[in-house]
């Protein structure tokens, strides 16, 4: 057999191999807290690197336009059964290669060109695809935009009413990406069904707290509900939508060949493993503790004097305003000093934000990955006084070198993919 066929990824190519070492050892020798990333099992991770990976297979189960799909459809069904029972769904597409086509297949499904949608707007936490100027979802229907008080920093449940009223929307959007808040699908399908809306409910942050039981869910009230299966679902990189069965073949049809050719088997493997994992009993003890670690972090920050936008979380995220209308710094400056520390977190514009979205006044947290770490309590309250030491004081390097330490400490303590990560890299990151 030739070379092409056996060689490692080390020997065909060290340029792409020596930079997957390096992302190994700064997932590993780092803290990521983007509310948005997680740390797959082993099991994922390999099942994303299978043969599954050269099959084309365009249709559905048992209904394919390729021949040899016999071990596609069984991993398919898998994942369509799996996703089907955790959010006790009547119907799910697992196809979409990411959340931002699930939102256009649903969107291709509820709507005509020139239609209107309402969605939260970006800045107050909504998401690009659920109306933004730029994006596919703005550029193709009218939109009109909801948002959150500005006492508050909540969604403003009446505002929604009378923004619903005023602009007859054919689609209600609701989820987000940055809000840190319980979100009332009840109240907002209620809403939908005075103006005679459907509803598309994007819970791609908070897919694992549903699946646990841990955050209301949005199935019984709305008509669509998209999410990605890698934020808190802990998942491969990819996209799922759920519907009543009066929509499913529609959704099939918008998803291939509406937006889609031929799905990614291996990641719709990677989903049913995932999938699987979600169902065992230890899952929703790993969302309680990605919830009291998000609690738990918040308290400190805030106890360390920055303060948390609408005054705390419900779920794995927080906002977290380190510009205090000019007291602090920049989410920009805030992001590059903690990278600098091996803190990974990103800008994020807060609401009413007076800084471009580039610049932001805020920085967004989440605990999904360091929980998946099995960091607990302890941990966050440290990591919280490192992060509020780095915000206070950003140009000091006795700081920087002290939260250094700190870090490489904590992290030491977690260990994640064992074998990954060679011992020759472990002792050059400490050696910097
Ligand atoms: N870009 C994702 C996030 O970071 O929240 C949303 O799609």
């Amino acid at each position: 057999m030739s070379d092409f066929f056996t060689a490692g990824i080390s020997d065909a190519d060290p340029l792409v191999s020596n930079a997957i070492d390096a992302e190994v050892r700064r997932q590993t020798n780092g803290l990521e807290l983007i509310a948005s990333e997680n740390f797959v099992s082993e099991a994922v991770l390999q099942t994303m690197g299978t043969v599954f990976t050269n099959k084309y297979a365009e249709g559905y189960p048992a209904k394919r336009y390729y021949g040899g799909c016999e071990f596609a459809d069984v991993v398919e069904n898998l994942a369509i059964d799996r996703a089907k029972e955790i959010f006790d769904a009547e119907h799910a597409n697992v196809q979409p290669h990411s959340g931002a086509q699930a939102n256009m297949a649903v969107l291709m499904t509820a709507l005509d060109h020139g239609d209107t949608i309402l969605g939260m707007n970006l800045s107050h936490g909504g998401h690009l695809t659920h109306g933004h100027p730029l994006n596919f979802s703005g550029i193709n229907y009218k939109v009109a935009d909801y948002g959150v008080r500005k006492d508050t920093e909540q969604i403003d449940y009446d505002e929604l009413q009378n923004k619903a009223e005023e602009s007859r929307p054919k689609l209600l959007i609701c989820g987000a990406s940055a809000y840190p808040r319980t979100i009332d699908f009840e109240r907002i399908g209620e809403i939908a069904r005075s103006v005679g809306a459907k509803v598309m409910a994007d819970i791609a942050h908070i897919a694992g707290l549903v699946a646990a039981g841990l955050h209301p869910s949005p199935v019984p009230h709305c008509e669509f509900v998209t999410t990605t299966t890698h934020k808190t679902l802990r998942g491969p990189r990819g996209g799922l939508i759920l519907c009543r069965e009066e929509f499913a073949a529609d959704v099939n049809r918008s998803v291939f060949p509406g937006v889609q050719g031929g799905p990614l088997i291996h990641i719709i493997a990677a989903k049913a493993v995932a999938f699987g994992e979600a169902l065992k009993p230890e899952f929703k003890t790993y969302q309680q503790q990605i919830i009291d670690n998000a609690k738990v972090l918040a308290k400190t920050l805030a106890d360390s004097g920055l303060r948390i936008v609408s005054g705390g979380t419900d779920n794995h995220l927080m906002l977290v305003d380190v510009f205090m209308d000019g007291k602090g710094i920049t989410g920009k400056a805030a992001e590059k000093a903690l990278d600098e520390v091996h803190i990974t977190v990103n800008k994020n514009t807060i609401p009413f934000d007076t800084q471009k979205p580039f610049v932001a006044s805020g920085i967004r947290i989440g605990t999904p990955a360091l929980t998946t770490r099995g960091m607990k309590e302890p941990e966050m309250e440290a990591i919280g006084r490192m992060i509020a030491a780095i915000v206070h004081e950003p140009e000091s390097e006795e700081v920087k070198a002290r939260v250094r330490n700190e870090v490489l400490e904590i992290t030491s303590r977690f260990p994640m993919y064992p074998g990954r990560l060679k011992p020759e890299q472990n002792e050059a990151l400490t050696a910097n």
